[in-house]
């Protein structure tokens, strides 16, 4: 007499390893078709550190930044785990996906409270406000 054993353990197994890799995967939007704009070329009066974040992915440093109407602001990348961008929400400027040691200027002449982001990743805000 013969005796069969079921397989469907490693069918199971098979499942779970594809889950996995479908969940990690992150599309890489800005690589190639986003252009930055909106930058200056002017000398900034305050630097910003775009920072890696355990809860956020990442972070600007400091989050909120206040400076007066003709001044420029400077963020500089120091996160060399994940690429970010300075996105502002009104379209007025975009840094685009960027990697550790870009820097990217905006020149803001309005006053106003301008929102921004980064593009990829939804709980990374800052506000500049321009008195
Ligand atoms: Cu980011």
């Amino acid at each position: 007499m013969a005796r069969w054993k079921s397989r469907t353990a490693i069918a199971a197994s098979a499942l779970f390893t594809t889950a996995i890799l479908t969940a990690c995967s992150a599309p890489f939007i800005g690589g190639g078709d986003c252009s930055p704009k909106g930058g200056s070329t002017g000398t900034a009066s305050q630097v910003l550190k775009v920072v890696s974040d355990s809860k956020t992915v990442g972070a600007y440093n400091p989050k909120t930044i206040t400076i007066t109407s003709g001044q420029a602001i400077e963020w500089a990348w120091e996160d060399t785990g994940n690429p970010h961008s300075v996105t502002a929400e009104n379209g007025s400027f975009d840094s685009c996906l960027q990697k550790a040691g870009y820097t990217f200027v905006v020149s803001f002449a309005t006053p106003g409270t301008y929102a921004y982001k980064c593009s990829i990743h939804p709980d990374m805000k800052g506000t500049v406000n321009v008195t």
